[in-house]
């Protein structure tokens, strides 16, 4: 298993759970961390045993957004726009495009860039005392790294708008209210409830539970009609698994399916 420096990775009951692991920073990215990220990110989509994916922060933030006194050098010419492709598209690339589920533990502060990895998982669990920052407009920047397009698909256009420019602290409460997360749990509970519901998404049928997000990301811009081909398309695959065949025999046995996610 690779030696990582600034993230945890651990596997153990068809979890990959990834802790960012800079606590001192809340979290804050610099380019090992982002490349040690999508090392991870890598390794858990390529381990069979792996069927759920748990992403959380060490310490009491989740993540701070990009490390502000580890920008590149200078910012001029490309620096930045290179950067942001070249460190953190991969990044939220992977989380879009794995198939398998990923779920967000909020512990903390999900600020910046922070708050675009969070809102690039699949599920989002929070934290009651946590929250969400669309800091960027705060120190002169624009939404990066996805945010853009999370926050007006998650919670329309004027909503996303006035959150990116007032750019406040969301509480936990308002973003449950928003769509923007899941669950809000209290604090002491988030870690073992987190492990819990990522145990559970690692027994469903991976195999079609990665379809079922492949269709639903392709759906975010498609028409109906295409959305329907694809889903027929893709139901001819899932139908084809072990994971259905188990699943259709457990339904006549009356008994629980027991999936092995292929
Ligand atoms: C930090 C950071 C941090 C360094 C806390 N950097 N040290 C931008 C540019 C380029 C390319 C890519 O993309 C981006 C996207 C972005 O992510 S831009 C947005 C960057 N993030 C921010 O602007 C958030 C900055 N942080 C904060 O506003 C606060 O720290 C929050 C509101 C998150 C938490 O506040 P507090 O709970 O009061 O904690 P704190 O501010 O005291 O932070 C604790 C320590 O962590 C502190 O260090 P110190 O030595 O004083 O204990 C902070 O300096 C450090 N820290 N965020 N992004």
């Amino acid at each position: 298993m690779a030696e990582y420096q600034t993230i945890l990775y651990q596997v153990d009951q068809g979890v990959a759970a990834i802790t960012l692991n800079r606590p001192e920073r809340l979290n804050a990215f610099i380019d090992q961390m982002l490349l040690e990220i999508t090392q991870a990110l890598k390794s858990a989509d390529k381990d069979e045993t792996v069927r759920a994916i748990l992403i959380g922060g060490a310490g009491r933030g989740f993540c701070a957004g990009q490390d502000l006194d580890s920008l590149p050098e200078t910012l001029g010419g490309h620096q930045l726009y290179d950067h942001l492709m070249d460190h953190y598209r991969p990044v939220i690339k992977l989380l879009q495009t794995i198939e398998k589920p990923i779920l967000a533990a909020i512990n903390g502060p999900a600020a910046g860039a922070g708050a675009s990895l969070a809102l690039a998982c699949d599920l989002k669990i929070m934290a009651k005392t946590a929250y969400l920052l669309q800091a960027f407009n705060n120190i002169g920047l624009i939404p990066d790294a996805g945010s853009t397009w999370f926050l007006v698909r998650q919670v329309g256009y004027s909503r996303a708008f006035e959150l990116a420019v007032e750019a406040e602290r969301i509480p936990a409460e308002r973003c449950l209210e928003l769509g923007l997360v899941n669950r809000v749990v209290e604090p002491d509970a988030l870690l073992p409830e987190a492990r819990a519901w990522a145990e559970k998404l690692a027994q469903r049928p991976t195999y079609a539970v990665g379809l079922t997000k492949r269709a639903m990301n392709r759906a975010l811009t498609s028409t109906l009609m295409e959305a329907i081909e694809y889903e027929a398309h893709l139901q001819q695959l899932a139908a084809q698994s072990e994971d259905f065949a188990e699943g259709t025999k457990a339904f006549k046995e009356k008994r629980p399916a027991v999936f092995k996610g292929k």
